[in-house]
């Protein structure tokens, strides 16, 4: 798969290309099935539209590589939170983890064994997917959890989090600590059920000061990677930390001091330099990015941003991605006109 051989540095005839939060609400075909489906939480429980809807962005757009279709926060909700999605409202948790005696509802081994959809929404789209494209498995990284778990939904500021984190950051730790444990069960599930590359989103790693990133963000996310990269050393493994761009080379050499690297794809946001990247991570990482999401508006900055990228880009290990997720009033056309242009810009 190209896909896979870009993630290990290999050279591909073409720059392979996902974007991140490709099934959705831009997807007419998404919405019929969404729709059959009720809601958004009816769709991730459902094996067959789930897939169903994992594949859609394969056959429309022609990306290389599909996105398993579930939600971050199904985590925490298996592990005993009750998760409602209001319409136009975003994530909900009605009972936050806000004290030591929250925890006692929150149990990581009933996570990785109630996900069992997701699992089934695994095999059945990876026996329906064509051989040549890739299927990804995908996680919230803790930080970015934890943020919903306390603050009980999204958040501007996070202050409910950042309380926590200076007036008893052990709460906050014990409650990091338990959903890395559901991660590695759950992702170590992924893999079992037949992904063959692996993402973790850690959406709001910018909220934090570096040094808080370092402690409560960036080492759980590498505890999770190694515990996977020693059990399944074949799979790829990805990882976006949104907003860090000042800070790629402390977090590369943290995670060169714990030894070999234990990740393969390091996720750069939009509004960091891809050629900067490079500079301080090339060779060392295969790198994915970043065309500004907003650019899909307009072919011309289209063009010109894939044109930019793909030059910066020339002769490294790169796989091509929008720098967030996909807004839900996009034009398909575009989405595709953005494939096929990356597609051929990039033929060797
Ligand atoms: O109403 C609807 O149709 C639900 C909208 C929706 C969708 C389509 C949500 C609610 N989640 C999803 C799917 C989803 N979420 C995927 C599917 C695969 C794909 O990429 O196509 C993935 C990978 C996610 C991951 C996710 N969920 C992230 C990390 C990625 C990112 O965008 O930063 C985050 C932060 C979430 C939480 C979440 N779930 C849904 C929403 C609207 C949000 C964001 C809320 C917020 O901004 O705080």
């Amino acid at each position: 798969m190209v896909f896979i051989d870009a993630c290990f540095g290999k050279e591909t005839p073409y720059t392979p290309i996902w974007m991140m939060r490709q099934a959705g609400r831009y997807l007419p075909q998404y919405m019929v099935v969404r729709e059959r489906a009720g809601d958004f939480l009816s769709l991730c429980r459902d094996y067959r539209a789930a897939s169903e809807v994992t594949i859609q962005p394969v056959e429309i757009l022609g990306v290389d590589a599909a996105i398993l279709f579930s939600d971050i926060l199904v985590v925490p909700m298996q592990m005993g939170m009750d998760l409602r999605f209001e319409a136009g409202e975003g994530p909900r948790f009605s009972d936050p983890i806000r004290s030591q005696s929250d925890l006692a509802r929150l149990d990581p081994q009933k996570a990785a064994a109630e996900l069992g959809y997701v699992y089934d929404t695994i095999s059945l789209t990876r026996s329906r997917l064509a051989a040549d494209k890739a299927l990804i498995g995908f996680c919230g990284a803790p930080w970015t959890i934890a943020t919903y778990m306390i603050e009980g939904g999204g958040s501007k500021n996070y202050a409910v989090c950042k309380r926590m984190l200076y007036e008893n950051p052990q709460l906050l730790h014990e409650i990091l600590r338990l959903v890395t444990e559901a991660t590695k069960l759950y992702l170590a599930h992924q893999i079992g059920s037949g992904v063959d590359a692996v993402q973790i989103f850690d959406s709001w790693a910018g909220a934090l000061e570096p040094s808080a990133y370092e402690e409560f963000g960036w080492r759980y996310i590498l505890e999770i990677t190694e515990f996977l990269k020693a059990k399944f050393p074949h799979i790829p493994l990805i990882v976006f930390a949104k907003g860090t761009g000042a800070q790629m080379s402390r977090l590369s050499s943290i995670a060169a001091r714990r030894g070999e690297a234990s990740f393969d794809v390091w996720g750069v946001d939009w509004s960091t330099p891809i050629e900067l990247a490079r500079e301080q991570l090339g060779g060392k990482f295969a790198l994915q990015g970043n065309l500004e999401p907003m650019r899909l508006y307009d072919r011309g900055a289209i063009e010109s941003g894939v044109r930019e990228i793909l030059v910066a880009m020339k002769g490294a290990a790169h796989i091509f991605n929008l720098g967030h997720g996909i807004l839900p009033d996009v034009s398909v056309q575009n989405a595709k006109y953005l494939v096929d242009l990356v597609h051929e810009l990039s033929a060797r």
